[in-house]
């Protein structure tokens, strides 16, 4: 029996949550990912994944930081979904960990892997939250990359049977999925920049796995569909406005072939049929005959990850024609240096309803900190009650002006394992006290129950 979660309880709620009503149905979540909080890597039957091997190298993770525990949240997922039921959410964004239902990332199913999400869909159903997931958050199997991961064509057909067992086990109680989050950063950060697995810099393997990607989502839309009529399908791509660090031509160039890269690698074939010109070029020797049709597969929504504009700058040296940049000094910028910029998320969202025609969701927005609890670990996160508040302004001009915003998913639950930075970036409403493993929610935990629960009621002027 799970206790209560205290730290909701006789707490001011910090900023008055007045905000106008959005349609009734509007989807208030939270998000999070499987590697970044399960824990229990080496348990009940789980492989091991890329991030596993990656992490244990000497140099890679801040502090030299590991997923092995993270949040615990394999064993304690009661818990966090009884912190989600305090908070008032309607909906819960997880990713199943591959590698756990599947250790060798194809053939035999481990069943207690899977029992796993059995119990936290079961969990989150008798909560009264909705089950939003995920299928691949970036934890691909070890055993796939060695036989060449998502440089390797038959790397769509490993997804597509990935996408058959979850959906033959969770789609009897599971009603929205979604193939993948954020593929243009797992693909340009692992093949091209070495922050992420499998930490490598080639041409070929990087265009090679843009295209199977694309491919392997076609592939799980069409077996989803089969098996499970009637379920709300979509794609998660990350969308922020990519900027010249200086106004040069030089610099403006690079941020046009960055936002190829990072905004339209995927979302565009995906619901459009066609790469971006230099993208189509660069991709061209990868892509065989039908292959555009197989990728472009009806959806039923677009789910957006924004968090702040991103910088670029020309650099001669890279193969690509780009480099990534810091957020200029002079702009207003988050703790971690992120900028905060809501006219730029508005714009986003409202681009995105042009360009794409689909219902929208937000599955991430939230803001990191390197920030500490005071002596009861408790922690006024007014910076980032003001950074979400300023967002969800925003986001109500956008379906003011239009936009056609169904949901909204802060990232992110609780503080968890923030890949290259380790555990030293928190973006959790609910603090997590890595060695006791307690959760202690913070003063925007409490600010997003009360906004919940203004919407909710519908009584918001
Ligand atoms: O933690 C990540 C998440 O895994 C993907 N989107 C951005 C978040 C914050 O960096």
């Amino acid at each position: 029996m799970v206790s209560p979660p205290s730290g909701f309880d006789g707490q001011a709620v910090p900023v008055s949550p007045g905000r106008r009503l959005l349609r009734p149905d509007f989807v208030w979540g939270v998000s999070t990912s499987s590697y970044q909080i399960e824990g229990a890597a080496r348990e009940d039957g789980r492989g091991p994944s890329i991030w596993d091997g990656f992490s244990h190298q000497p140099g890679r993770i801040a502090n030299g930081d590991t997923g092995d525990v993270a949040c615990d949240h394999y064993h304690r997922y009661a818990e966090d979904i009884a912190l989600m039921r305090e908070m008032g959410v309607g909906a819960y964004r997880f990713s199943v960990a591959w590698p756990r239902v599947l250790p060798e990332g194809r053939g035999i199913a481990n069943e207690r892997g899977i029992a796993f999400y059995d119990r936290l869909v079961d969990g989150l159903l008798a909560a009264g939250i909705e089950p939003w997931v995920c299928l691949y958050h970036w934890d691909l199997p070890q055993a796939l990359q060695d036989r060449g991961g998502w440089a390797e064509r038959d790397s769509a057909n490993w997804f597509a049977d990935y996408a058959r067992l979850v959906a033959s086990r969770l789609g009897d109680r599971v009603k929205r999925f979604a193939t993948f989050n954020e593929p243009g950063v797992f693909t340009l950060f692992g093949y091209a920049f070495g922050w992420h697995p499998p930490a490598v810099d080639d041409a070929a393997q990087h265009h090679a796995a843009i295209h199977h990607v694309n491919l392997a989502h076609g592939a799980a839309i069409d077996v989803l569909r089969a098996y499970l009529p009637g379920v709300s399908l979509g794609t998660i791509c990350n969308m922020q406005p990519v900027r010249p660090v200086d106004p040069t031509p030089a610099d403006c160039a690079a941020a046009a072939l960055l936002d190829d890269y990072w905004n339209r690698a995927f979302a565009d074939p995906q619901i459009r049929g066609a790469y971006p010109a230099v993208l189509a070029e660069r991709i061209a020797p990868f892509v065989q005959d039908g292959d555009m049709e197989r990728i472009r597969r009806p959806i039923d929504w677009l789910g957006i990850n924004h968090y702040s504009p991103i910088y670029a700058r020309a650099d001669a040296g890279s193969r690509l024609g780009f480099a990534w940049s810091d957020a200029p000094a002079e702009v207003p910028r988050s703790p971690i240096g992120w900028q905060i910029d809501p006219d730029a998320f508005r714009n986003t969202l409202l681009d995105a309803c042009d360009r794409y025609r689909l219902p929208i969701y937000v599955t991430e927005n939230g803001a990191g900190a390197e920030e500490s609890g005071d002596a009861a670990g408790a922690v006024n996160d007014v910076e980032r009650i003001d950074y979400l508040s300023r967002y969800l302004d925003a986001l109500e001009e956008a379906v003011l002006l239009g936009a056609d915003v169904r949901g909204y998913f802060v990232w992110s639950l609780l503080d968890n394992f923030e890949w290259g930075a380790g555990y030293a970036n928190r973006f959790g409403l609910v603090r997590v006290d890595y060695p006791t493993q307690r959760r202690i929610p913070k003063a925007s935990a409490r600010w997003y129950k009360a906004t919940i629960a203004a919407q909710v009621r519908g009584s918001v002027p």
